[in-house]
């Protein structure tokens, strides 16, 4: 089968696809590509999940709007069924692959997850197939890994007997199928007519822009962009450190410098977590490898941001010693564990590192967080004999609490915001001894 066939089956809905990987992003498509009509194989290493998604029920924690309602229609409907056979997928003529590609304590890529799927895949490749990586990859990895090994496990030769894109996820957690429906997504193909191909399937349900592009360019626009966002934040932590060293409120800076024209400083904080923005700079890093790039700005922003928590635990002990006590023996409320607000999400969370080192200074740490289970409780009860609340994650449960009974419940009431969450007037009117990140004492 050539490209044109293969174009008109999918034009048509006859092409059979599979997703490999039904997670937060293969899931979502597998459930999209379904509902516009196509027949859809989910192929999957996790038996629970398995199990759950042909029983119609997602597999996938947190709130998704519309995602569990839209699974059960389409496996009902009979268009969406999970399997681990990878031998299941000789028939198919598209193959989205969407499993993780982490990077690991030396900021390498770790592709263990990718070889596996495309290694199983290659050696049951139907001759005209089209095979689309949606996970996030290091520039170069298209030409470097994914060819090569599908050719070799396959022994068909690429853009004669199969075929190659490159279109990167763009989902958000929260917010799965709408951002796969009203984002735009580059569309990256081995050759123009690959990615018209892969065009005419995301057209079926993406209403955004598609923007057709060789796999180099999909591969550096995702890793830049999360770099992108990095190195903003990153600056506007470095500006947080500043403002407290002369004085200053980052807060109140970001606010007059971002009504400057073409400004957008982002939010200072007390760290970056998540699996996206804190591994993607790393990926686009890797595609230098071997070259002699000399890269700075990067690594440097991923190590100012990796900085932030321990930075928490600089105005923790600080706040601490004002008051002549030290970090040793005290007993700290942690107020949030995810990565982000809102989220049970707690991958590479700042609060992981502050937890961490608090401990190993000593301190006793209690934990709150109403979105992860384990952390789940009455706050106020936890804050009961702590030294000092630290506000991590902005979850909208914070905003309404009543300082009045926090800092009553403290054994000492000082509340240290790593999001500004609060206003100082008003903890302060609450009798908390309040500190802000990014807020210096002018006395200082
Ligand atoms: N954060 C800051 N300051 C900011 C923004 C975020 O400290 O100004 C922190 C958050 O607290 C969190 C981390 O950074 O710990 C990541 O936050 P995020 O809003 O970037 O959320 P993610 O990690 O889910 O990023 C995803 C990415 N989406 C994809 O990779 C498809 C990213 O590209 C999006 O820009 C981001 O969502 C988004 O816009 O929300």
């Amino acid at each position: 089968m050539n490209l044109d066939e293969l174009r008109k089956k999918i034009d048509n809905k006859e092409a059979k696809i599979a997703i490999i990987g039904l997670g937060y992003v293969g899931l979502p498509v597998a459930c999209r590509i379904a509902q516009a009509g196509f027949n859809v194989l989910g192929v999957e290493r996790r038996q629970d999940v398995i199990e759950k998604v042909n029983r119609g029920i997602s597999p996938i924690e947190g709130k998704e709007p519309r995602l569990a309602e839209l699974l059960a229609e389409v496996v009902s409907g009979g268009r969406l069924r999970a399997s681990d056979d990878y031998r299941e997928l000789s028939d198919r003529d598209v193959i989205l692959v969407a499993v993780e590609t982490p990077v690991d304590g030396h900021n390498k890529p770790r592709y263990e997850a990718l070889r596996a799927a495309l290694n199983a895949l290659g050696s049951v490749l139907k001759r005209g197939a089209l095979v689309i990586i949606e996970s996030t990859i290091a520039p170069g990895t298209i030409s470097k890994l994914v060819i090569p090994l599908l050719e070799q496990s396959s022994q068909l030769k690429v853009n004669r007997d199969f075929y190659v894109g490159h279109c990167p996820e763009r989902v958000m957690p929260g917010r799965l199928l709408a951002n796969l429906e009203n984002v735009s997504r580059v569309v990256g193909g081995m050759t123009p007519e690959t990615a018209e191909t892969m065009s005419a399937l995301y057209k079926h349900f993406v209403k955004a822009d598609l923007d057709l592009t060789d796999c180099v360019t999909a591969e550096l626009v995702k890793t830049t962009e999360n770099a992108y966002r990095d190195v903003q934040i990153a600056f506007a932590n470095e500006v947080a450190l500043i403002c407290e060293a002369v004085g200053g409120d980052v807060w109140k800076v970001r606010e007059l410098v971002n009504k400057s024209p073409f400004r957008n400083m982002h939010l200072p904080g007390a760290g970056v977590g998540g699996h996206c923005i804190t591994k993607d700079p790393w990926l686009l890093v890797y595609g230098t490898e071997g070259k002699d790039v000399p890269l700075r700005l990067i690594p440097a922003a991923r190590a100012v941001n990796d900085f932030m928590p321990l930075h928490v635990v600089n105005l923790i002990r600080q706040v601490l010693k004002s008051q002549g006590k030290e970090l040793f023996g005290s007993k700290i409320l942690v107020m949030g564990y995810s990565y982000l607000e809102d989220s049970d999400d707690t991958r590479n969370s700042p609060s992981e590192v502050l937890v961490k080192r608090l401990e190993e200074l000593g301190s006793t740490v209690v934990i709150h967080d109403p979105y992860v289970h384990q952390y789940q409780g009455d706050l106020f009860e936890m804050a009961a004999g702590c030294d000092a609340a630290v506000l991590m994650v902005r979850h909208q449960t914070y905003r309404q609490i009543n300082l009045k009974e926090l800092a009553s419940k403290l054994r000492s009431p000082n509340l240290i915001d790593g999001r500004r969450v609060y206003d100082e007037k008003q903890a302060e009117a609450a009798g908390l001894n309040y500190c802000s990140l990014g807020i210096g004492d002018e006395s200082d």
